[in-house]
């Protein structure tokens, strides 16, 4: 059985992989759902190559802190040359329960990114699903640009990544973003069927993923970014009940020059180990400090890239197993 939670004891993990990181050809999907804030996107072609060593470097520090607390590490395909990345394995692949989910990712660029995550599923007896969707101009709403207020994906077929979701045993939160739509909150309940229940969040954060927005550290206690969740009855009812730790303001760590995937406030993007142990970017001091409140310790680990392209250490992992309890 997969991960169903995002907080019991890890025990096998993918990480991601810079290596082959690329701004992909500048199509409607790029521009709307990455870039909807009208910057300007870099030149296609590979990410500056200090970006991909940096970002290599730091994984493997993450790497080796990982295998020290006898967690089980997997990689992407080697051979896998992607046409976006493979830095953030979170964004692709759903794991959860009974079911590996290969996501109908918002970018065309994204499309055959599962590839490199395939190998590592086949031992795994669960049921695989990978959808594949046409990605049609329509599905883009170029009035997005320069409009939070206006979504970029229509309704014109399921699609999301996987990051949109995060899991709690027998509940899934899913935000409805730039990066998944409606119909993919419908799809994604009907492959996981009676399992469990899929609550959408909406009008919290327009663009991107729902990591950088909320964490769950354990049953009853989340994370939140308090300049997007202002209040607890933005959230669906079951959560309106946890306690929540407002995330203190992110310390900037910057981007790359013209490259920038992600706001500072992908300072919240941690991985848990486990209840009492979490992963956070090494300058984020305010964020360990409100954390060790709650008697959970934080590893501090370097990610200089985690702007740049877009992950910090949730992005770039997928918890596949976690111990049941
Ligand atoms: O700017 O907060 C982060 C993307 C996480 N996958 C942001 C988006």
């Amino acid at each position: 059985m997969l991960s169903k939670n995002e907080y019991n004891q890890l025990k096998t993990v993918i990480v991601g992989d810079a290596t082959g990181a690329k701004i992909p050809e500048h199509d409607i999907s790029l521009r709307c759902v990455n870039y909807a804030d009208n910057t300007k996107i870099p030149e296609r072609g590979l990410y500056p190559q200090q970006v991909r060593d940096e970002a290599n470097e730091d994984i493997d520090i993450f790497i080796d802190f990982l295998t020290k607390q006898n967690i089980n590490v997997l990689r992407p395909d080697e051979s896998h040359d992607p046409t976006y990345y493979k830095f953030c394995p979170r964004d692709t692949v759903f794991a959860y329960n009974n079911n590996v989910i290969y996501t109908p990712m918002s970018l065309r660029a994204r499309a055959n990114e599962y590839t490199a995550y395939k190998k590592i599923f086949e031992k795994y007896d669960v049921t695989k699903h990978n959808v594949d969707i046409k990605r049609e101009d329509s599905l883009y709403n170029t009035n997005c640009i320069n409009n939070p207020n206006i979504l970029a994906l229509n309704e014109t077929e399921p699609c999301f990544d996987a990051a949109n979701i995060l899991k709690n045993n027998d509940d899934l939160y899913y935000l409805v973003s730039n990066s998944g739509n409606l119909l993919g909150a419908e799809m994604l309940q009907r492959y996981v069927g009676n399992t469990a229940k899929v609550h959408i969040i909406e009008d919290v954060y327009s663009y991107m993923h729902l990591d950088s927005t909320i964490a769950f550290l354990k049953e009853g206690l989340l994370l939140a970014n308090p300049s997007r969740i202002k209040n607890k009855k933005q959230l669906p009812e079951k959560l309106q009940k946890w306690d929540i730790v407002w995330a203190p303001e992110p310390v900037d760590i910057g981007h790359h020059p013209g490259y920038s995937n992600s706001s500072p406030w992908i300072s919240l993007n941690v991985l848990s180990i486990n209840e009492r142990l979490v992963v956070v970017e090494e300058h984020q001091h305010n964020l360990r400090i409100e954390l060790e409140k709650h008697k959970i310790d934080c590893a501090m680990l370097p990610m200089r890239q985690s702007r740049t392209l877009g992950g910090c250490f949730h992005c770039i992992t997928v918890d596949v197993e976690r111990e049941h309890v």
